[in-house]
Formats: C-alpha cells, structure tokens, sequence
C-alpha cells in the first residue's frame, strides 16, 4: 500500500516537473530570426581603398553579413569620405512587423564608431515616407565599444509594419582622428520578438 501511495506521489512529481519543463521551453520561433541578415542594403558612398594586402569596398552589404567587431576581415561599411551626414538603407525585401533593432556602430579595424545617428523605417506601399519608431531611435552620445561581443545598442518600440530601415550618421569619432567624420556602422539586425 505504501509503495502504491509513493509511487502515485512521485508520477506526480515527475508530472508537475514536465508541465513546467514543456511551459518553460521555448518552441523554436521568430524570437531568433535576424530580420535583416543578408538582406539587400544600399548607402549614399562606399569607402574603397588599400588594406595593405588588397583593394577592397567597405560595403554597404557589410552592416548585415552577421560579423561584428571583427578588425580582420574588414565587416564594418564606411562612407568614401568625410561628408556627413551619410545614410544606410536596409530592405527587409517585404514588409515585416518589427519591434527591435539592435546595432553595432563601431568598426573594429582603425577603432571608428557612428556617436550621432538616426534609424527610421518605411513601408513597401509609402517608400519615401521616413517615420520615427515610438520611442524614436535618436542615438547622440553612442560610443566605441569595440570587441565586447555581439551588438552594442538595442532598441525596443511599439510593434511597426516596415520594409526598409535608414540608419541616418550625423557624427562619428575615432581613436585616429583621421577617421573621425567618416560614414561607419558595423551591424544592424532587426527582430519581431
Ligand atoms: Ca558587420
Ligand atoms: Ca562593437
């Protein structure tokens, strides 16, 4: 009898343990889609210029190739000079709901970082139409942190419908002051979590 009642207490228990292990294990869903990963992605100018191996463009296609503080290979994009404010344009290739972004601004090789800058987003349907996320993305005192591991700033919104995300750079800092005032932005990844 005894051995019945312990028997039925631990079915229980090992009930109650598998409840909570279904309940707290996550299916595999869209919380780990990068949006934006290799996605399609345009800019106002691209660096290009000599690495001391080979020529190479510091492009555009860089902000979105899952690489982040990587000084070698090259997997920040640059603006050909120092003219800013220079702009970064994502397109998700469909309209996706979104309500998180997460960015790198630093770049790891010659230790530049994007300190002032803008993200907005437009629909398929409304293209040239730039809309602020709520909160807005309003980036003005972001600063280098290189090799620290995945990306620097993550943003939260209320949920958008959007097709392109424009990251706007109006300042940027280096340890080099060469390189201060150049266009610069190492990632961009975009989620519906
Ligand atoms: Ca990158
Ligand atoms: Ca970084």
């Amino acid at each position: 009898m005894l051995n019945k009642k312990l028997i039925i207490i631990y079915s229980i228990f090992i009930l109650i343990i598998l409840i909570m292990l279904i309940y707290n294990t996550k299916p595999l869903s869209r919380e780990s889609t990068n949006l934006a990963l290799e996605k399609t992605v345009t800019a106002n100018s691209s660096y290009k210029g000599w690495t001391g191996e080979k020529f190479v463009t510091w492009d555009p296609s860089l902000v979105v190739d899952g690489n982040i503080d990587q000084p070698s290979p090259i997997d920040a994009w640059w603006s050909s000079g120092k003219n800013l404010p220079q702009w970064i344009e994502v397109d998700l290739e469909k309209d996706c709901i979104v309500n998180q972004i997460k960015v790198d601004p630093d770049s790891a090789a010659y230790v530049a970082a994007a300190t002032d800058y803008t993200i907005k987003y437009a629909t398929s349907l409304d293209a040239d139409n730039w809309k602020d996320f709520n909160p807005p993305i309003v980036e003005s005192n972001a600063t280098a942190r290189v090799n620290i591991g995945g990306c620097d700033y993550e943003y939260n919104f209320q949920p958008v419908e959007a097709r392109y995300i424009k990251i706007i750079i109006t300042e940027s800092q280096s340890s080099d002051t060469r390189w201060s005032g150049y266009g610069v932005f190492d990632e961009i990844e975009v989620y519906n979590k």
